[in-house]
C-alpha cells in the first residue's frame, strides 16, 4: 500500500511511519508536513535514505499541492494539526485554519481523485470533560471546550459527512494522551522530564488533580493501523490506555523515578477551562480490531525517560529558538517569581 501520512514529521506521525514501514515492509510512504514548529525532520533521519520513503514540506491547506500528492496513493492517513491546548487558548485562529480548513482540503482532494481511503487521527477532547466516574465511547455526543478540541470536533464532522454525503471510505480514530519518543517538549511528560534534567522545576497547573488516560504512542500507532486495514468504512474507533492517572501522580512517578525531591513541583495558575477528566473506553476496538495497549504505564514511563536522557541533543534544540518565546508566553507571566527556567 502507498500512504501519504499529513503530520509526519511530528510527535505520533513519525512513530507511525517508523512502525507502518517496520509492520509492512512492501509499503511506501509520503510525507506531508508543513515543518511548524512541531515538526521535525531529525523524527525521520533512519529513514533518509530508504527507498519506500519520501518527504515533502507543504502545507495540508494547499489544495494545488495536496490534489497532486493525493493523485499517487491508496490512502492518506491524516495527522498533521496543531495539537497544544495551551497554544489553542492564546491564539485559535490558527486551529481553525489548519485542523478544520486543512481537514476539508484533504477531503476534498480524496473525492476528486476517484475516493481515495482517509484515515482521519482525532482526539477523546471532542468528548468533552468526565466527572469523577463514566468512561467515553463511541456513543459519547460532542461536547468540545478548548479552541483546540472544537477545532478537532469541526474536522471529525467534516470527515462524517463526507462519508455521509458522499460515500468518500473514512475511518475515524478519537485516541487519549499519547507519550514515548520525539513527543514535543511543550506537552507535560516530555516538559516535566527535561526540566529536571536541565535542573529546572516542574509547573503544575491549578490542583493537579485532572486525570488524563495514557497510551504509549506505539500503542496507538498500532490501533490507527488496524483501522487503516480492518476497520468498517465509515465507523469511529476509540483508543486508550485503560491507564488513568491524575496530573500530581505522573508529576510523582516522575520525580521519583528521576531522584528528585518534591521542591521541585511548582504550583502555577490553572489551565483556562481545565478538563477534568478523560478516560476511554477501548472495548470496541479490542473487540473488533483485536487491539489491545501492550505497554504497561510504568514500562512506557521509564522507557520515555530513558530515551530524553538519551537524546538529549534533540530535546535541546527543540526547546531553543522559537519555542524559548512561546515559553516565556505561556509560563512568564504567571504568579510564581524567583523560578528560573
Ligand atoms: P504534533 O504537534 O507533534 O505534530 C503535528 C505535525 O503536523 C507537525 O509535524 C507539524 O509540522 C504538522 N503540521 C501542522 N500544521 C500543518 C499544516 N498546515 N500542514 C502540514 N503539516 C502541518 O502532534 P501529535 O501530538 O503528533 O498529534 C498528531 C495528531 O494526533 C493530531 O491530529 C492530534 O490532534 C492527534 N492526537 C494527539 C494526541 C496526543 O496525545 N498527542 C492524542 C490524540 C490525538
Ligand atoms: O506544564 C504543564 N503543566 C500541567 O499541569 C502542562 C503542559 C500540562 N499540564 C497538565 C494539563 C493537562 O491536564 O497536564 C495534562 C496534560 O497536558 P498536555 O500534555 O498539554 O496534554 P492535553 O492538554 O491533555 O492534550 C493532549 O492529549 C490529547 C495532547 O496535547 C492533545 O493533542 C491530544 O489530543
Amino acid at each position: 500500500m502507498k500512504i501519504l501520512v499529513t503530520g509526519g514529521a511530528g510527535f505520533i506521525g513519525s512513530n507511525y511511519v517508523y512502525q507502518v514501514l517496520h509492520r509492512h515492509p512492501e509499503d511506501e510512504v509520503v510525507v506531508l508536513d508543513a515543518l511548524t514548529y512541531a515538526g521535525n525532520l531529525e523524527n525521520l533521519k533512519q529513514l533518509e535514505r530508504d527507498p519506500r520513503f519520501r518527504f515533502v514540506k507543504g502545507d495540508i491547506c494547499d489544495a494545488a499541492l495536496v490534489d497532486d500528492l493525493v493523485k499517487g496513493v491508496d490512502a492518506v492517513v491524516h495527522f498533521a494539526a496543531e495539537s497544544h491546548v495551551d497554544r489553542s487558548i492564546m491564539d485559535p485562529g490558527v486551529f481553525v485554519r489548519t485542523n478544520i480548513i486543512g481537514t476539508q482540503t484533504l477531503l476534498d482532494a480524496c473525492r476528486r481523485n476517484g475516493n481515495v481511503r482517509f484515515h482521519h487521527v482525532s482526539t477523546d477532547e471532542v468528548f468533552g470533560s468526565l466527572g469523577a466516574t463514566g468512561l467515553f465511547s463511541e456513543q459519547t455526543p460532542y461536547d468540545p471546550r478548548s479552541p483546540y478540541s472544537a477545532s478537532k470536533a469541526g474536522s471529525d464532522h467534516l470527515v462524517r459527512a463526507a462519508w455521509h454525503t458522499y460515500g468518500l471510505p473514512v475511518t475515524i480514530s478519537n485516541c487519549s494522551n499519547n507519550y514515548g519518543p520525539y513527543q514535543h517538549p511543550e506537552k507535560l511528560i516530555p516538559l516535566f522530564i527535561t526540566n529536571l534534567i536541565e535542573g529546572k522545576t516542574v509547573p503544575l497547573y491549578g490542583d493537579g488533580m485532572n486525570v488524563r488516560d495514557w497510551i504509549h504512542v506505539e500503542d496507538h500507532c498500532e490501533g490507527v493501523d488496524l483501522v487503516l486495514r480492518k476497520g468498517t468504512i465509515g465507523e469511529t474507533y476509540l483508543f486508550g490506555g485503560r491507564s488513568e492517572r491524575s496530573n500530581a501522580e505522573i508529576t510523582n512517578l516522575i520525580l521519583f523515578e528521576m531522584g528528585a525531591g518534591q521542591g521541585k513541583i511548582e504550583r502555577v495558575a490553572d489551565r483556562l477551562g481545565h478538563d477534568r477528566r478523560y478516560a476511554i473506553d477501548p472495548s470496541r476496538a479490542e473487540r473488533e480490531l483485536g487491539w489491545s495497549p501492550k505497554t504497561p504505564f510504568l514500562h512506557g514511563l521509564r522507557k520515555t525517560i530513558a530515551w530524553y536522557t538519551s537524546n538529549e541533543a534533540w530535546w535541546r534544540n527543540v526547546k531553543s529558538g522559537a519555542y524559548r518565546e512561546y515559553y516565556e508566553k505561556q509560563y512568564g507571566s504567571r504568579p510564581t517569581p524567583g523560578v528560573s527556567r
